[in-house]
């Protein structure tokens, strides 16, 4: 079988609504801006990714610099960690963090993609992997004591074993609350994380997180800047629950300071931050090597593939928010995401629904 050549590169900003604005103590997000990437192969197949701008403020230039990669990769040979690697040089004047390192992991994600299609095996199996059910767990907002009550009891009904809560209010008792009202619906049967998104200086994150410690929560997440780690460190190394981690850490080699510098107890790699799915192996590699938990951050679709790829995987995180553009997005059965064994990274499109949210148009 010969090696296929890349075609052509389209990229398509929608802008999905969201049933439930996600509030979090930094910010609230009220709607998707995704980009869509189609990567055409020669030999017919297409390769499928997405990336999440946060903002709908920065789609137009995501989805433009996407489209201004298709001259750096056509008529090119399909070897996606190869012209991943070799993008990120062309970028090294520039730098590879941001909406540049944003467009290149999609981009490395579709040619995963298109590369498992053409050769009719899944993310998994190509990267030699197990296909099993991933632990997965629900997220509920910023939503007060009421609001993250009934968001556990709905995630429990919705057959979630597991759930993370967004923190960080006016006091460490107003957080206490939280905790106790989703605990007292959820049993102690049931894994309970808290996020903090950044909110607090390391020495209020200190002081709060010992006032959670007796609480038996699963991880306390992001307490300070995601890039102090050895604010981080401090931190974790001062409360009894373990800290996580990752999210917005930028590519592999910041995996790789935040690991030595200890600043976290987890891990959880954000595929599109970390760099793709080429991004993501080298990150699970320093997370394996210092035995530190992996879990995932958005992308549940990629992502629980990616799990069954690593070898201290945790938690899968998971999140409907852009379910109505795929056409099978992953079910939760028995508080497991369900991976199968179909070719590609388990994106595709419901093109009726990606006309009607297009923003370009
Ligand atoms: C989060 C995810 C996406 C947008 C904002 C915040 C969050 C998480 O920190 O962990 O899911
Ligand atoms: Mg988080």
């Amino acid at each position: 079988m010969s090696t296929p050549t890349i075609q052509s590169l389209e990229a398509i900003p929608v802008i999905v609504p969201m049933s439930v604005p996600h509030k979090t103590a930094s910010a609230t997000i009220t709607e998707s801006p995704l980009v869509l990437i189609n990567l055409r192969l020669d030999d017919g197949c297409v390769g499928h990714a997405m990336l999440f701008t946060y903002t709908p403020a920065a789609l137009s230039s995501v989805t433009e610099l996407v489209r201004n990669l298709e001259a750096m990769v056509a008529g090119q040979l399909l070897a996606p960690k190869i012209r991943t690697e070799t993008l990120h040089d062309r970028f090294k004047l520039l730098g590879t963090q941001g909406i540049v390192g944003m467009a290149l992991a999609g981009l490395d994600m579709a040619m995963w993609d298109a590369h498992c299609r053409s050769s009719q095996q899944s993310l998994v199996s190509a990267l030699g992997g197990v296909v099993q059910p991933v632990k997965a767990y629900g997220s509920i907002g910023f939503d007060g004591v009421e609001g993250s009550r009934d968001a556990a009891s709905e995630l429990i009904e919705a057959g979630f074993t597991a759930f993370k809560a967004k923190i960080g209010y006016d006091s460490v008792v107003d957080d206490l609350a939280v905790v106790e009202a989703m605990r007292e619906v959820a049993g102690e049967s049931v894994d309970i994380m808290v996020d903090y998104n950044q909110s607090l200086t390391p020495t209020e994150a200190i002081e709060r997180v010992r006032v959670l410690d007796s609480m038996g929560l699963v991880w306390v997440e992001e307490p300070t800047l995601a890039h102090d780690y050895e604010g981080h460190a401090r931190i974790s190394a001062s409360v009894e629950t373990p800290i996580q981690c990752g999210e917005n850490w930028w590519g592999p080699l910041d995996f790789q300071h935040a690991v030595s510098a200890s600043a976290s107890d987890y891990v959880m790699p954000d595929v599109m931050k970390i760099g793709g799915i080429t991004g993501w192996t080298k990150a699970a590699a320093i997370a394996e090597t210092a035995n530190l938990p992996v879990s995932s951050h958005l992308w549940p679709e990629v992502s629980a593939r990616l799990l069954c790829c690593t070898r201290t995987a945790h938690y899968l995180e998971y999140a409907d928010w852009w379910n109505p553009v795929l056409q099978r997005p992953i079910q939760i059965e028995n508080g497991c995401a369900v991976v199968d064994d179909s070719p590609g990274s388990g994106i595709l499109w419901d093109d009726d629904a990606v006309t009607h949210f297009r923003v370009d148009t």
